[in-house]
């Protein structure tokens, strides 16, 4: 049958109706409806090695288009969908964003699934079936609200299987079960993205905002990503949820191993586990509790296990790196404790030194070192950030075991970051150097000939025109603020965090406000665009989010500034939004402190977009100057070797900063001035206000006027087009580095060897 074919049968299968009286909602339906059907169709993806990708977080954004665009038939469906006068993009606006994930780390395992699958290697995701996923989030009086995410609807992507699985807690056993999510590989085969739940969980008990009673296991354990673990209930149920999705991850491993036709004592021969970050740690000692139970004996099970799974590790920051009291484990777990107390007592043997023992002094058990002495594997995610672990934060561990230590930068898939959210910019790079990068993203550079082209430059000049217009009527509708298309659009999206600082941008947009109202006219106008969640227990970063919001207000609403000057920051960011704001970036913000961002991804999607990095050389940041040239990129302020040897003599000071230098104190203390006291909290403002002057942790004003003066140098540039346009240029042809098709072919080659 023809894809129009199918489409007309289900129109009547599911509202008796002939496909061109059906309305938007019904058509919407019908597709997924038919696209759902074609992916079962389509042939699952084996072979001897299996990986299963552990993660807490699989941020994998709305699937329409992306399934159809992997199947091969969006364009049909697209030219179907204009005959019924409807578009694919307006039916999207209907589907709803899972909540799965919260920042990088998650949308990372979504792109690993796109290029597992499309590498046609036999991998799937285990992790859990979050109802209302991270919250949704609001703003009130210029701050952050947070509300349910009711991501779920009655025809959605998820299917649930018949499998069911017993997890063990300390008095009571839950049943689980498995919704599974289909994985299409770019024109391959599918794999599966499987996702625990228990059916008892209910969204009813949730009161006021996000919260809820914590100690009702029943109703809560897959309710939300991350509950806030302020208190000690809340960090019970974080443990609750990891026991609960690695337990199952493991049965469902050995169901596999079994159903294959292997033996378990071959585990190693036939299986990886791929822990993303230390959430799924507890899987070591469980997957050798469940060895032990099939028979096996305590040593080989351990073995086994060792040579089973590999870390990734995605942070060097100490509160990320999770830490369990013992008590707490005996409380929720009891059946794993004595098997973490014999890997403690191992690892003892081999080495006596505190800095990586398993249980400490505390008996607190430091799941990162689990990972290290159990696993055969671990791995960073950009090269200065394995370095940094090698040599600074881990650097015990690599003195112990150096040859389990290797470096993976991540990557993105350039289905969803640049043929999904970019159609025009994919067009025109197929009508220059044809469809081959499509498979190949080495073949990118091939755009490198035309940089010399005035032609060629002009048109990308013209794409990004069309994009930001888009993006200004997208943000009118969403956010009710009008933008001047012709003004430079600097983003910062990411997760709100003190070390991505963001209050780094907000006293730069100060500092610009001022120059303004005293008189200067910039050459070309700004619009600084944000978007961010912050933790809900984050109270600095809230603080940020307050700062942003009054100054939005104040600027957009003074006739004499917003001619050349704009403030937003977008309401609940999500990867949707991602997939509006990066197409029209001019500039990309990746301003964390040197040392601190292990990668970044959202840096790789501005770069494949045609935005110009304004960033630290931190993370990716540096790979990406090392491949476009100093030329081709804005860089700026101290280098992670003189951050990390402040730390270590812990002689940075910003009272001296800010004391010393007027225009800083300046734009510092405009924080808590009369105009942002009008709308603002005092209590907010003058907590940021002494955080920065006192203790600023992350260095903000140490960076701060080189940050100024290459970020006014930056804007200055975009007025000649010419040569801006040749940096676009570079950068684009640059970028097929970062596919994570690329990233995922050497996960399989050093780590995984599944063929
Ligand atoms: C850790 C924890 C620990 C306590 C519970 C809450 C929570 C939430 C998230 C995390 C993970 C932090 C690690 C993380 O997200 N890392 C990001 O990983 C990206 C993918 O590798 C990378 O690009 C970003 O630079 C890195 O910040």
């Amino acid at each position: 049958m023809t894809t129009k074919q199918l489409l007309e049968k289900n129109a009547i299968q599911l509202f008796d109706k002939e496909l061109d009286t059906c309305d938007k909602n019904e058509v919407f339906d019908i597709l997924m409806l038919t696209t759902k059907e074609l992916m079962q169709e389509k042939e699952e993806i084996d072979g001897d090695k299996k990986v299963y990708y552990f993660s807490a977080e699989f941020l994998i954004g709305k699937l329409l288009s992306n399934n159809l665009l992997n199947l091969g038939i969006r364009e049909d469906v697209s030219e179907i969908l204009e005959s019924l006068d409807m578009s694919l993009s307006e039916l999207e606006e209907l589907e709803h964003e899972p909540s799965l994930g919260n920042g990088g780390l998650g949308r990372l395992a979504a792109c690993f699934l796109d290029s597992i699958a499309t590498l046609n290697l036999n991998g799937d995701g285990i992790g859990l079936n979050y109802h209302l996923g991270l919250f949704k989030q609001h703003f009130n009086n210029y701050k952050q609200c947070e509300e349910p995410n009711e991501w779920i609807t009655p025809l959605s992507w998820l299917t649930k299987s018949d499998k069911r699985y017993l997890v063990e807690f300390k008095d009571f056993y839950l049943k689980a079960s498995l919704y599974d999510l289909d994985v299409i590989g770019y024109q391959t085969g599918k794999n599966k993205l499987h996702l625990f739940d228990l059916e008892s969980v209910s969204e009813k008990i949730v009161k006021e905002g996000i919260s809820f009673d914590k100690e009702n296991i029943l109703k809560n354990l897959t309710l939300f990503l991350y509950p806030d673990d302020s208190d000690h209930n809340g960090q019970l149920l974080r443990l609750y949820q990891q026991y609960f999705m690695v337990s199952c991850g493991a049965q469902l491993i050995l169901d596999e191993l079994e159903e294959r036709g292997f033996d378990y004592k071959d585990m190693d021969q036939h299986v990886v586990i791929q822990i993303n970050d230390t959430h799924p740690s507890l899987v070591i000692p469980e997957m050798i509790r469940l060895l032990v139970n099939k028979g096996l004996t305590i040593d080989e099970a351990i073995e086994l296990v060792s040579k089973t799974c590999a870390y990734t590790n995605h942070t060097i920051l100490a509160e990320a790196l999770e830490k369990w009291n013992l008590k707490d484990l005996e409380e929720i777990i009891p059946h794993i404790v004595p098997i973490i107390m014999e890997l403690d007592m191992r690892a003892k043997e081999i080495s006596d030194d505190e800095k990586v023992a398993i249980i400490d002094e505390d008996d607190r058990v430091h799941m990162a070192h689990m990972d290290i002495h159990y696993g055969f594997s671990i791995n960073g995610v950009a090269a200065i950030h394995t370095d940094i672990l090698k040599e600074n934060e881990l650097n015990h561990f690599y003195k112990l075991y150096p040859s389990k230590f290797n470096n993976k930068t991540n990557g993105i898939t350039f289905r969803r970051w640049l043929l999904s959210c970019n159609k025009e910019l994919t067009d025109f790079i197929d009508s220059l150097i044809g469809e081959g990068y499509k498979k190949d993203a080495d073949e990118l550079e091939k755009l490198l000939k035309y940089v010399d082209d005035e032609k060629v430059l002009s048109q990308l000049i013209e794409i990004k025109a069309l994009k930001k217009k888009e993006l200004c009527a997208y943000i009118l509708e969403h956010e009710d603020i009008t933008l001047d298309p012709d003004s430079v659009f600097d983003i910062q999206i990411k997760r709100l965090h003190e070390y991505k600082r963001q209050q780094m941008n907000v006293l730069y947009i100060i500092h610009q406000y001022l120059k303004i109202k005293g008189g200067y006219i910039p050459k070309r106008p700004l619009t600084c665009l944000f978007g961010a969640k912050a933790a809900p227990a984050y109270t600095i970063a809230k603080d940020i989010i307050h700062v942003i919001l009054l100054l939005q207000n104040m600027i957009n609403n003074d006739p004499k500034v917003s001619p050349y000057l704009k403030v937003v920051m977008v309401e609940n960011y999500n990867v949707t939004y991602a997939e509006k704001l990066i197409p029209a970036c001019d500039i990309s913000e990746q301003i964390s402190l040197a040392s601190k961002e292990a990668s970044g991804t959202g840096n790789m999607k501005f770069m494949l977009n045609g935005a110009i990095t304004l960033g630290t050389d931190d993370g990716a940041n540096v790979e990406i100057h090392d491949l476009v040239g100093d030329e081709n990129i804005y860089i700026f302020g101290v280098d992670s070797d003189t951050v990390i040897q402040h730390y270590e003599e812990a002689d940075y000071d910003p009272a001296t900063i800010y004391e010393e230098d007027e225009h800083i104190q300046e734009l510092v203390d405009f924080i808590i001035s009369e105009e942002m006291m009008e709308y603002g909290d005092k209590e907010s403002l003058t907590r940021i206000h002494k955080e920065l002057t006192t203790k600023d942790w992350f260095m903000t004003l140490l960076d701060l006027n080189d940050y100024i003066e290459t970020k006014d140098q930056a804007i200055s540039d975009t007025v000649n087009t010419k040569e801006w346009a040749k940096k676009m240029l570079v950068n684009i042809g640059k970028a097929g580095y970062f596919s994570s098709d690329r990233t995922i072919g050497d996960y399989n080659e050093d780590i995984w060897k599944l063929r």
